[in-house]
């Protein structure tokens, strides 16, 4: 039953795959409405070489949580992980979020799914938090998912929470002017997003997208399946 998140499924086009999509929709679609601080793709590129130290810095709180330092991180770690940074889920939703960024199917997270999942988790437990007490204890961290989801809410133009082609190619024109090759990367870079292939990048696609960017380790090239 549910669960699998669309591998292979284009049947559905911004529709939620999942209750945890819904519910991760729903979060930057409210998010969206604070707006983005910026102001262009290339922006969004300058960024880069910051979160890429933040996100290598992670991988010190990832081998903290893998208590039998297997390389991943199982269900049993991760509650511990969420017990120790105060992050209140219901048992339901580590089990989706686990399910939703396990991509290797292996009942472990790796350090990129780790990764993905704690921006999840940061986005998901952002509204409720009132005051900016580090959520997770690592303010660097934070300010980093931050970025991203500002990148994202700056790339869904029309703020359903999903990135499509379109807006894609609106956000580099309205950067890049006489550059003709940044039209054709960018289609690159949004079918490297677009994972499940359905015409439409979910907050998810991006993240994993972006550690594969960034070179975070743990991302294994693209599967072929027939
Ligand atoms: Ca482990
Ligand atoms: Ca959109
Ligand atoms: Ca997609």
């Amino acid at each position: 039953m549910g669960g699998v998140f669309g591998k292979g499924d284009s049947s559905r086009r911004s529709t939620p795959a999942s209750k945890l999509e819904a519910k991760m929709v729903e979060a930057m679609q409210k998010r969206a409405q604070a707006g983005s601080n910026m102001k262009s793709f290339n922006s969004i590129i300058l960024k880069f070489p910051k979160i890429d130290q933040s996100l290598r810095n992670c991988k010190t709180i990832f081998q903290q949580f893998d208590e039998d330092s297997n390389g991943l991180i199982d269900p049993e770690e991760l509650k511990h992980c969420f017990h120790r940074l105060e992050i209140t889920l219901t048992e339901e939703e580590i089990e989706d979020l686990f399910e939703a960024c396990d991509i290797s199917e292996n009942m472990g997270m790796k350090f990129n799914e780790f990764i993905v999942l704690l921006c999840l988790v940061y986005l998901l437990q952002k509204p409720a938090s009132v005051h900016t007490k580090s959520i997770m204890g690592f303010s660097n961290l934070e300010a980093t998912f931050e970025t991203l989801v500002d990148a994202f809410v700056f790339l869904d133009k029309n703020k359903d929470g999903y990135v499509s082609k379109n807006e894609m190619v609106q956000a580099l024109n309205e950067t890049t002017s006489g550059e003709r090759s940044s039209g054709r990367i960018a289609m690159k870079r949004f079918e490297e997003m677009d994972w499940d292939r359905n015409g439409m990048v979910s907050f998810k696609e991006f993240l994993f997208a972006f550690t594969g960017w960034v070179g975070i380790d743990g991302v294994e090239g693209e599967e072929d399946d027939d």
